[in-house]
This record gives C-alpha cells, structure tokens and sequence, in this order.
C-alpha cells in the first residue's frame, strides 16, 4: 500500500437512487414509502425555469413535513451558472429543518464550484447553528468535469458521491446520441476484411472510460461512485445489464429515474447470496492456509492468494452493511 491513507467511504447504501421532480409534489410520498436507498428531490433539469421557486417551495415543505424514515435524502439545486443556485442553497438551510442529508451539485466543473458552494453551505449552516453538517453529490457530466475529476474529489470534505450524468455527458462532449445511456449502435468496430461477407460488427461501450475515470478517482478518495439515469424505464433487461456493468467497475448503486427502475437498482447492487458464500469459503481457505504458513494456495483449481481476502473482504462488507 502507499503511505497515503484512502480514506473509507462512506458507510451507507446508496445502491437505488430514485430521482422525484420537486414540481410534482404529489408522488413525494410515493418515493418516501419506496424501497430506494436515496431520494432525490430535483430542482434542476425535471423542473421548468418557471416552475423552479415553486419547486424549491415544494421541496422545503416536503422536507419539513414527509416522514422520509431512515432514507438519505438529497436535493439536486440548480448549476453555479444559473441565478436559481445560490437561492436553493440559502433557502434549503434557512428554512428546510434539518432532515436533509445532502445537495447534489450538478454539471460540476472543478474543484472551485465545489468551494463556492462550501463556502455557502457553511455560511448558512452557522448562521442557523444547524449542527448536522450537510454532505455533498457532485455529477459529473461535462468534459470539464471529467477533465478535472482528481481535483473536485478532493475539493472538499462534504463530498460524499459522484454520480455519471450521462445525459449531459453526451451533450458536453458533443456526441451524437439521443438516449438516456444504455447501448449505441454505431459506436462499434467492423471485424474481418474488405469483401468478406457477413462481417461481424463488435459493438463497444462508449461510457466505459468516463465511468472508470469516476471510479478510480473517487476509490482514491473515499468517495462513493455512483452510476447515473438509464433513461428507457420500459427495459428492464438493458437496465439491469447497464447496472451489472456498473458494478462490475466498481459502482456502488445507480439512479431509477421511475419507482421500477428501484428494485433493479437494489437487485444488482446488492452482493448475491452465491457471490457472499464464495466470498466466505476463500476467507475460510486463507485462514486454513495461514495457519500452515501459505500465502497462496489453490481452491477450486484457481489461485488464491492475500490480494483474495482483500476482494472477498469488498464483498462481505457490502454485503454486512446492506443487511444493517
Ligand atoms: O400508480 P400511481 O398513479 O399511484 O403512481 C404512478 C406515478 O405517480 C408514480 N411515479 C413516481 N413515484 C415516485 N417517484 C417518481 N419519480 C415517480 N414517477 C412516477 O409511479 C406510478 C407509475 O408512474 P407512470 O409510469 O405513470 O409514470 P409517469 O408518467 O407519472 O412519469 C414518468 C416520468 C419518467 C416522467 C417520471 O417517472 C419522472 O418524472 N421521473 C423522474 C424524472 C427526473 O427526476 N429526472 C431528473 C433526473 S434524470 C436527468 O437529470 C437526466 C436525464
Ligand atoms: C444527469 O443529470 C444526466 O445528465 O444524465
Ligand atoms: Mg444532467
């Protein structure tokens, strides 16, 4: 290991983030009594510019009256460019009460944005002598933001997740693509030679590199790396395999931008009973070989090693935390 310490991250499931337009006060309740780990409330992109101060309004009584139980709940404010930010922010902390858990800063650029809105939050927080300090998301989903990554994941102690915004991704990097993530079918390599016939086309993942840059950047850090919206909440099968992807890298949960989207979420990113029960038996396998004095050994015809327990370890402390 370096001699940098990484610090843990946070200890809490973020596996289904069910996002809710704060212009649609009546389905609050609906996400409240969801299974999602977070709630969203949003105030920026599902919410018209006119309807954005009586969105902010919704969201403040619904903080103060909903019983959100022992959800993390969130708010997504407005982008640093528009006038709507500073406003959420002042009034999320002034008259908000003291249920919300974190904001979620959107199309975040550098690390500087997330000092501005430190710097606010702060202000705010002791002016009210509100004593539980609020945690923060970013999005990344702008080339600026996936440029300067290594620098906003350190920008600040609030800084709690990152999450793809692969919607505003694909705009910011200028790719032509209309769908909310999820596969693109020209985005891909012709195999075989001029004049074959039948050639097979291998399709590739567009949003693998961002996603592992997330990744990375944030395991660095102790920050949990969250994957964003599939838009297409018709397709269960292409949401779970996006999530498994996800997973697979590293991600700690995904966005359900509908209430059926949640148990997907909660299905994936939730350690299979099978992955935990082998997780265990190489936990088990080492202990047996450290007692004779190995450091690899082999269990089911594959080396095993002391690099297993760390991965099996992954597993199981997920696994422990979900079930609470
Ligand atoms: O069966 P019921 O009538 O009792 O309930 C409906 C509906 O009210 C409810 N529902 C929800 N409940 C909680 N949270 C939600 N987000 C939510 N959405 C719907 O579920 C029941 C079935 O709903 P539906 O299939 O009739 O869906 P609607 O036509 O009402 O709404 C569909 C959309 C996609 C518009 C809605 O789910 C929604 O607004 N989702 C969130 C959008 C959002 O927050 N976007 C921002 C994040 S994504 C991004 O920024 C970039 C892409
Ligand atoms: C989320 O905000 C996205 O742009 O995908
Ligand atoms: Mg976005």
């Amino acid at each position: 290991m370096s001699f940098t310490d990484i610090p843990a991250p946070p200890a809490r499931p973020n596996r289904s983030q069910l996002f809710v337009p704060g212009s649609r006060p009546e389905i609050f309740e609906k996400a409240a009594k969801s299974a999602a780990d977070v709630i969203n409330l949003d105030l920026e992109d599902s919410v018209s510019p006119a309807e954005k101060p009586k969105a902010r309004a919704n969201v403040i009584a619904a903080l103060n009256d909903i019983d959100w139980g022992t959800k993390t709940v969130s708010v997504r404010i407005n982008g640093l460019d528009t006038h709507f930010c500073y406003r959420d922010v002042v009034d999320l902390i002034e008259k908000g009460g003291d249920r919300l858990d974190l904001i979620m800063i959107p199309k975040a650029g550098t690390g500087a944005d997330l000092y501005a809105i430190d710097m606010l939050v702060t202000q705010a927080e002791n002016a009210m002598g509100r004593t539980k300090r609020i945690g923060f998301e970013i999005i990344m989903e702008t080339a600026l933001g996936l440029t300067n990554m290594k620098e906003m994941v350190q920008a600040t102690k609030r800084l709690q997740s990152v999450h793809f915004g692969v919607a505003d991704y694909a705009a910011s990097m200028g790719m032509a693509v209309t769908g909310i993530g999820g596969t693109q079918e020209h985005y891909g390599m012709l195999l075989g030679a001029a004049g074959d016939t039948d050639r097979a086309f291998h399709m590739n993942d567009p949003w693998h590199y961002p996603l592992v840059q997330m990744v990375a950047a944030c395991r660095a850090h102790g920050v949990l790396p969250i994957d964003g919206p599939f838009g297409d909440f018709s397709d269960d099968d292409a949401y779970r395999a996006q999530a498994r992807r996800a997973q697979t890298l590293g991600c700690a949960g995904k966005w359900a931008i509908h209430p059926k989207q949640v148990a997907l979420a909660n299905e994936i990113f939730t350690p299979s009973e099978a992955l935990v029960g082998q997780a265990r038996r190489i936990l088990a396998a080492m202990e047996e070989a450290r007692e004779k004095g190995m450091g690899a050994v082999t269990l089911d015809g594959k080396l095993i090693d002391l690099a297993s327990i760390r991965q099996a370890e992954v597993i199981i402390r997920q696994a422990d935390m979900i079930a609470g």
